[in-house]
């Protein structure tokens, strides 16, 4: 009884970060028509979480990608459903992606595909509908936020240290910065994405 209770409080005494801190702040898009789709991550960690990722839903809905921007960690599987009566054709022209085609499916259905390559941006197109585009980005660990329109983000309980912190917009120019992640308490980071 003595032993299992010593390996329970063992287990979480390891399995808690000693110190973990708080990255937030602000990201201000100019020429679009707000901050909404913008991919705030710490670029790599040196002990990403490996457990294995649930899969995640991408739906077709009114001829719309849902949503339209996707960030996911390495090795999660995505189904893409189809929510309309007509029929799609889901494809990416990317490479990282192994130019996945899965082709066309009923209302109701889903097909998967699994993101393995970290650093992965894809475009998700369809053949039938030209105006139809989503992004998947394929990140190495879970410290990522997506903004809303306010352009607010916060990415918490980050191992203390040094990171290289990356903004990410479809259409405006990409942001890296060096930022500390301090023991205890936060550190903010704002951005201004312009036209590439
Ligand atoms: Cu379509």
């Amino acid at each position: 009884m003595r032993y299992v209770v010593i390996c329970i409080i063992s287990f979480f005494i390891i399995a808690q970060p000693l110190y973990s801190g708080v990255i937030k702040g602000t990201v201000a898009c100019k020429g679009v028509r707000d901050s909404r789709g913008v991919v705030v991550y710490v670029e790599k960690v040196d002990e990403p979480d490996t457990t294995t990722k649930a899969p995640t839903i991408m739906d077709q809905v009114n001829l719309e990608f849902l949503p339209h921007v996707l960030p996911i960690v390495k090795g999660t599987t995505v189904d893409f459903k189809n929510s309309d009566d007509v029929l799609h054709n889901v494809f990416t022209p990317d490479k990282c992606a192994e130019k996945m085609n899965l082709g066309t499916w009923p209302k109701g259905e889903m097909r998967s595909y699994t993101f393995n390559e970290i650093g992965c941006v894809s475009v998700i197109l369809c053949n039938v509908h030209p105006e139809m585009e989503a992004w998947v980005l394929v990140l190495q660990n879970s410290y990522f936020f997506k903004t809303d329109k306010a352009g607010t983000y916060e990415i918490k309980g980050i191992p203390a240290g040094k990171y290289i912190l990356k903004v990410w917009h479809e259409r405006l120019k990409n942001q890296s910065v060096e930022i500390e992640v301090p023991a205890e308490g936060e550190v903010e980071a704002n951005f201004t994405l312009k036209r590439r």
